[in-house]
């Protein structure tokens, strides 16, 4: 009885081994990603010059788009209204910066409350 068990112990000891050695592989595998996605952060509009830049963007779902108000002593205020989604940053102060997570997949057009012809278009995948 004795013996069969020592017998048997490297056994279920490879197996332990292999299945670490595939846990971490798999980790690897998956570790890589998440890094790249963690380190590029969130796409940056600027809005220097009555402009949003750029003006165009293609993002994916859940991404996050921080608009700057980098134009001097201008105050901006970014928003979006449609269907099924809408922001509204409020008033954007000189020098600050307002997130925007882009939850829904679709195209989207965030407009400025206070000059007009700005438009940065958001097509969300
Ligand atoms: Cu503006």
């Amino acid at each position: 009885m004795g013996w069969t068990l020592t017998a048997c112990l490297p056994e279920p000891d490879a197996g332990l081994h292999s299945t670490w050695q595939a846990a971490r592989a798999l980790l690897a595998a998956c570790a890589l990603p998440l890094l790249v996605g963690a380190a590029h952060g969130p796409m940056i509009v600027t809005q220097h010059g009555r402009a949003f830049e750029p003006g165009d963007l293609t993002v994916s779902v859940g991404d996050t788009v921080q608009i700057v108000n980098d134009d001097g002593e201008l105050i901006h205020h970014a928003y979006v209204s449609s269907e099924n989604f809408s922001f509204d940053s409020g008033d954007q102060e000189p020098g600050s910066k307002t997130d925007v997570v882009f939850s829904m997949a679709g195209h989207f057009t965030v407009l400025c409350g206070i000059h007009p012809k700005m438009h940065l278009h958001v097509s969300v995948q």
